[in-house]
Parts: C-alpha cells; structure tokens; sequence
C-alpha cells in the first residue's frame, strides 16, 4: 500500500509517521502539497470540540383549551348577536368562535381593573392625558366621561396600527352591557391612531371604550378634552 506523507496527518499510527521522517533521521523531500504537522497547524484536523450553550429557560406554552364550535353558534363562551358573537368576558371572537385570547406580552397599565362600566376609570377635568396604557387581548380600558347635554368630548387615541388595532366607542350614560348595546360616536378605523368627537345629548357619565380589534393587544396614549358649547 502506498501512503503520501498528508495522508499521515489523519492517521496516527507512530510507524507510518516515523516512515515519512517525522521523527526520523532521513529528511523529507520538500512537498509543497505536505503540511508540516510539527510546524503548522494541518488544515484537515477537525475543530476542538466547542462546550455545548448551556440550556436557556423557555417559558411553559400557555395552556389554551380548545374549543369548538359549529357554524354559527359561537360556542360555550359566547353566543351569536347579528353578524358577530357576543363573547363572554375574557373571550375572544376568532372566526365565528369564542376562544380564550393570547396572554399579554407585557404587564397591564396601572389603570387595571378596569374592564366594565362599573370599573371605569373616571376622567376629571377638561383635559385628560395618559401616555403609559395598554390594552391587553380581550381586555377592554373603560372610561367614564361625564358630559352636560351640548358640551363637546374629543378623544385621541395615539398608537402604531401596526402593532394592535384599537379602536374607540362612546356610550350614553346607563349603559353596562357593551356588546349589546350601540354606541353614540365611533373610532375604528385601520390606520394609526383614532379620534373620535362627539357633542352630548344627555347630562351624565359616558362610557368610552377602548378596545383591541379582534383581540388585539397594544400600548396607547389617550386624550380626551371637553369643552363647552
Ligand atoms: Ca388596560
Ligand atoms: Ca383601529
């Protein structure tokens, strides 16, 4: 069997080295196709073997049941109202289906609870800023806003459509049950931002609504100015 001297470099049997001079008296011819095993290091060794990454804690999924439903029912956790479900709190519509909503990917705004008519953060003054909310999935921000009958309420939402779509509703004084019940004024549309304005027709706390369109989860600032006829 005929060896070349490269080949060595992959083996290590100390004869075929001491055949090729590597420890022998007899000098090697020079070949530029050899590489010199004690000089340099040979090319066709494999790498030194890395330390693996060490294992990186990866939240648990979250534990979403499934649910189904048949076509036009909306299922266990809501029921059909019109061309949409009427979905029960902490549900979400997804194609006809009440289903749990994903998890918030960040903590909620400091507002919380304040999810239902009777939760609603009241607005005080003529001028209401908050630059720090967030609508979390299937979690409305409600606010109450009270109004005389002619006085103008203005209400800026400001966000990236493209991280969440929230939309506004504005409704009369009384009103608790949202998914039934139709708003005064409305802001939903699917660009940045929304705005809405409306002037009163009743004195009273208005509840305005904030809301992530399909369970739509997103950071905002909201704004809301009254002024006088
Ligand atoms: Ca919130
Ligand atoms: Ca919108």
């Amino acid at each position: 069997m005929m060896f070349r001297c490269r080949d060595l470099i992959m083996v290590s049997s100390l004869s075929l080295l001491q055949a090729c001079g590597a420890s022998g008296s007899a000098p090697v011819a020079a070949d530029a196709s050899v590489v010199d095993a004690g000089s340099a290091a040979p090319l066709d060794v494999a790498p030194a073997p890395v330390d693996a990454p060490a294992p990186v804690d990866v939240p648990a999924a979250r534990d979403v049941p499934t649910v189904t439903c048949a076509p036009g029912d909306c299922g266990p956790h809501g029921h059909s109202h019109g061309d949409h479900c009427d979905c029960d709190p902490g549900f979400i519509e997804r194609d006809g289906c009440c289903v749990p909503p994903p998890a918030c990917s960040q903590p909620d705004d400091d507002l919380e609870e304040n999810d239902s008519a009777a939760q609603a953060t009241p607005v005080e003054g003529s001028n209401f800023v908050r630059r720090d909310l967030r609508v979390c999935p299937a979690d409305l921000d409600v606010f109450s806003v009270t109004l005389r009958t002619g006085q103008r309420v203005q209400v800026d939402a400001r966000f990236s459509h493209a991280d969440g779509d929230l939309d506004l509703y504005l409704f009369n004084p009384g009103t608790t049950n949202f998914g039934h019940s139709a708003p005064v004024a409305r802001a939903d549309g699917s660009t940045d931002n929304e705005r809405l304005s409306f002037t009163a027709r009743r004195n009273g706390a208005h509840r305005l609504v904030v809301l992530g369109f399909e369970g739509a989860e997103n950071g905002y600032e909201l704004e809301i100015n009254v002024t006088d006829p």
